[in-house]
């Protein structure tokens, strides 16, 4: 993994179009307002932008439900704005990366739409249709299996006009695609990625890219959850039998899009996959994806089942996360990524650090810390720099996410509003929801809505989402640009060091754990590839609200150089670190 890539060494920023930047004030963010801020990025140091769906939508599911792969939606600009775009952050040396969707599509999408017009439509096998096991006393169709759709519910949709029910793994307007269709995958791939391939962009980031391959025969879901009829279709749906096949094949066709000389790259995310399937997926050799996201350390705290299941945990097992996401690619022509948040996780800082007033600003100086100094590419979400955290006391009805209304529905209808369920389930909520990312961006303390839409334009609307409310207490990106100690000038000097070692930070190997069991250390050490003199890195955390002392693993402490902290320096608390504190050190 240590040959040299500029997607390696890329720091991404993603952008979540809808919650951006607002430049024709109609309350959703657009690629004109993305634009206006390759200034930010640069001054920033992201050298990388993806960009989350922005296709035609009729937005069940934030733009994962795409009516129309080559063409804009309107809200989000034109077409034109989108080339613009690209070949404006081109001129700044800022590669784009876009999100491919290709699971599922859009129920408004044309081809669903003849396939669902009869059986014998040409494209009826596009999709996946199946006949009622039978019919219930009262005549109601009975789903083909027992897969509940990981947004809660059946994962089967009755078509009420062509007597049969389609897969939907997500929302119902979301439906599978049939990838055993070989006509199916060469028009998929044409329109979702050769349309933008030829509109020069620079890689992709491919949703549910472990999906596509499901179990022949669509057996029933084992059954993990007894106290209900469906049931969670991990096992069933995940790295299916074709699934690399399916990805050779689509690197091939990439390949052939591209100009002579060009190089893209895709990140792929898989969630949960044993370790010889993330090697796999990500070997050089392989030909399938150049990197791609696993969950383990962001399912770290949920039942994994019901991402609303807040379960207890210790940092031992956060540490045991991290290594399961990151490291398998150690000594192997496979590559990582390094991520605490993107649109589907809360913010990073309430749920690892600590967001009281007091620890915020530190803690998320600590996870800054943490992430320039793991080997992967780096991937920063919007708003992270800024050390956001989550949308503290909202109400259940402020969440607009389809996945918290569905869940909420069923529970509703099951146990009803005032039930320990439904309290349990706020609960998780308020901690987990995928909404706490999607706020908008606060750009200034001093504008209606943090400065979201465009001041002194017409009359805003109302931002689609709230904004959240920590904007008037100084996490907006004016107010920190101007604090010489804020989280944004933080990160803007971490990402320098990262690409000032980047030898050792970007690319070292042999991470190994030193006091893996402490409940409030995160220490290790890595070292360079170079095989004399190997450089070697010690980096020691401290994830607690209390002073802590520590001590580096090989006795003789006068050998360690210290070259980063997230405190100014003090000579005097050498072997002790305080509260969130972090330092990096060379080893000689
Ligand atoms: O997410 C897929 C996914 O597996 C989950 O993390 C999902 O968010 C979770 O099960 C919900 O509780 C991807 C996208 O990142 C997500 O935004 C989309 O909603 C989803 O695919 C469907 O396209």
């Amino acid at each position: 993994g240590s040959q040299r890539k500029w997607w390696k060494e890329a720091t991404v920023y993603q952008i979540y179009p809808a919650s951006f930047k607002d430049s024709d004030n109609d309350g959703w963010g657009d690629l004109p307002g993305i634009t206006s801020k390759i200034p930010y990025f640069k001054h920033l140091g992201v050298d990388t932008i993806w960009i989350c769906p922005f296709y035609d939508s009729p937005q069940q599911d934030m733009g994962y439900d795409i009516s129309d792969y080559e063409k804009v939606w309107p809200r989000y600009g034109t077409n034109e704005d989108c080339f613009e775009l690209i070949q404006k952050a081109h001129n700044n040396d800022i590669k784009v990366v876009v999100d491919l969707v290709i699971n599922h599509c859009s129920s408004e999408h044309k081809w669903f739409q003849e396939s669902r017009s009869s059986k014998t439509n040409s494209k009826r096998d596009w999709f996946i249709w199946k006949a009622a096991k039978g019919f219930d006393s009262s005549g109601k169709p009975i789903a083909p299996n027992n897969w509940r759709s990981f947004f809660g519910g059946s994962a089967w949709e009755w078509d009420e006009k062509s007597q049969e029910f389609y897969l939907h793994l997500f929302a119902s307007g979301q439906p599978d695609f049939n990838w055993e269709n070989d006509e199916l995958r060469k028009h998929l791939y044409d329109s979702s990625a050769g349309f933008w391939l030829r509109h020069g962009v620079d890689g992709f980031r491919i949703d549910t890219a472990g999906l596509y391959s499901k179990v022949a025969g669509f057996p029933d879901a084992e059954i993990t959850d007894p106290d209900s009829e469906l049931q969670y279709p991990g096992a069933v749906t995940r790295n299916g039998p074709r699934i690399h096949e399916f990805h050779k094949e689509m690197r091939k066709y990439f390949e052939q899009q591209l100009p002579p000389g060009k190089e893209i790259f895709t990140v792929g995310e898989v969630g949960n996959c044993d370790n010889s399937g993330l090697l796999q997926y990500t070997s050089e050799e392989q030909g399938e994806m150049s990197q791609l996201f696993n969950f383990a350390h962001t399912n770290v705290g949920t039942s994994g089942h019901f991402r609303y299941n807040v379960v207890p945990y210790t940092l031992k097992d956060w540490k045991l996360g991290i290594a399961a996401s990151f490291l398998f690619a150690n000594r192997t022509d496979s590559w990582t990524t390094v991520y605490l948040e993107n649109h589907d996780q809360p913010r990073s800082v309430t749920r690892f650090g600590n967001d009281s007033p007091q620890w915020r600003k530190i803690s998320a100086k600590l996870l800054a810390l943490l992430e320039i100094s793991l080997t992967g590419t780096l991937y920063i979400y919007q708003g992270q720099e800024l050390g956001q955290i989550n949308n503290l006391g909202w109400d259940l009805d402020q969440y607009d996410d389809v996945d918290v209304k569905n869940n909420r529905a069923l529970i509703r209808e099951k146990y009803g509003d005032d039930s320990v369920q439904m309290r349990k389930f706020e609960e998780g909520v308020a901690l987990f929801s995928r909404d706490h990312a999607r706020t908008p961006m606060p750009w200034s303390s001093r504008e209606p809505d943090a400065g979201f839409g465009v001041y002194g334009g017409h009359a805003a609307a109302k931002p689609w989402l709230a904004v959240n409310d920590t904007f008037r207490d100084g996490i907006n990106v004016e107010d920190e640009l101007e604090d010489p100690n804020s989280v944004l000038n933080f990160w803007r000097e971490a990402l320098k060091v990262r690409q000032l070692y980047k030898d050792t930070l970007v690319y070292g190997q042999d991470f190994e754990f030193h006091d893996l069991d402490d409940p409030k250390l995160f220490m290790f050490t890595k070292k360079t590839d170079e095989h004399e003199k190997p450089r070697q890195l010690f980096a020691a955390l401290n994830f607690s609200s209390e002073p802590c002392d520590f001590s580096a693993p090989e006795a003789d402490a006068a050998q360690l150089t210290q070259f980063f902290s997230n405190y100014p320096a003090l000579p005097n608390v050498k072997d002790t670190l305080r509260p969130w504190e972090g330092r990096l050190f060379f080893l000689q």
